[in-house]
């Protein structure tokens, strides 16, 4: 593949990986204490604790560092992106959108605490995340932390997630071209992926020319994990001829290879690789490893 042509900084990924999320744990823990009304803060708390990747808040530290700020300064902006990431989530698998039962492994939140709870606890998910933000963030300038709350904003409502969602509904059972597909994954995807980078590098003090290189690296791997999981869809199917192929199938889901070829997508996926990598030559190799690392790591995932 297009990813072996680069050299990658020599640095222990997976422990680096591993100990910022028991940082971003830890502090998702303490944002949301357990209190009156107990039912809701349950709620929030099961969602928000139940153990995903925290791929999104990762990044916004990361990014944070890449431009010379302290993890710290990143941390509440962090704790933000998950707290919308996860209620997006909760959102998306009520019977209303995807009717899904489980999530992370477990029971969705509606299977668990109800329908009319999980709708509260997105609700109150979302709000907490500006309040976080707001309340929480340290030795920023204001002007900075309105400006990342501005772009935390901008990627949850109707020209961010709820967009990509409402099209994506909309799309069910038609056919979808190219440049609606892309529509739906920059929206749903995306987006909150380029609001925790940006705001990383907002928090951690970037220059607007720093700002907008980190915002391009973003687009392009939430574009690459689109397409590289579409790609997976594929080559498992024929693999295995498993759950996937049936799956698709039956929705007639419309994918990268779908809509212009295995070779093509996997070209693409080079593409949106390279130039995720060449945003990042900018900044200092070092300080960027870990970010390199990321975007090899989700264009060469194997599951
Ligand atoms: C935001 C107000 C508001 C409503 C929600 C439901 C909805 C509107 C949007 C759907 C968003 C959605 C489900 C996008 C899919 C995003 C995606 C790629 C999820 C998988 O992310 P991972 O792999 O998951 O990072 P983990 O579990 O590891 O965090």
């Amino acid at each position: 593949s297009k990813a072996e042509k680069f050299i990658l900084p020599e640095f222990e990924f997976q422990e680096y990986m591993v100990t910022k999320a028991i940082k971003v744990n830890k502090a998702l823990d303490e944002a949301i204490p357990m209190q009156e009304p107990i039912k809701v803060h349950e709620a929030m708390r099961y969602s928000l604790l139940a153990g995903g990747k925290r791929v999104r808040p990762i990044l916004c530290m990361a990014s944070c560092e890449v431009v010379g700020g302290d993890e710290s300064l990143a941390i509440p902006a962090a704790c933000a992106v998950e707290m919308i990431h996860t209620m997006s989530l909760v959102h998306d698998d009520l019977p209303c959108m995807d009717n899904d039962d489980l999530r992370r492994g477990k029971p969705t939140n509606h299977k668990i605490f109800g329908e009319n709870t999980a709708v509260l606890a997105g609700d109150a998910l979302l709000s907490l995340a500006f309040e976080h933000v707001a309340t929480k963030t340290q030795n920023v300038p204001p002007q900075r932390v309105v400006q990342a709350i501005g772009e935390l904003g901008s990627a949850v409502g109707s020209e961010g997630l709820v967009a990509g969602q409402i099209v994506d509904l909309a799309s069910e059972g038609k056919q979808v071209s190219l440049t609606e597909l892309e529509y739906i994954h920059h929206h749903k995807t995306s987006k909150l992926l380029e609001a925790a980078v940006v705001c990383g590098a907002i928090m951690g003090g970037g220059n607007e020319v720093d700002v907008e290189r980190m915002r391009s690296y973003a687009r392009c791997i939430g574009l690459l994990f689109q397409v590289v999981d579409d790609i997976l869809d594929v080559t498992k199917s024929s693999d295995e001829l498993g759950k996937t192929a049936g799956k698709d199938l039956i929705t007639d889901k419309a994918t990268y290879p779908k809509l212009m070829g295995l070779e093509k997508a996997r070209q693409y996926a080079g593409e949106l690789m390279a130039k995720a990598m060449n945003e990042l030559s900018y900044f200092d190799y070092a300080k960027a490893a870990p970010l390199y690392h990321i975007a090899s790591y989700i264009a060469n995932r194997q599951n």
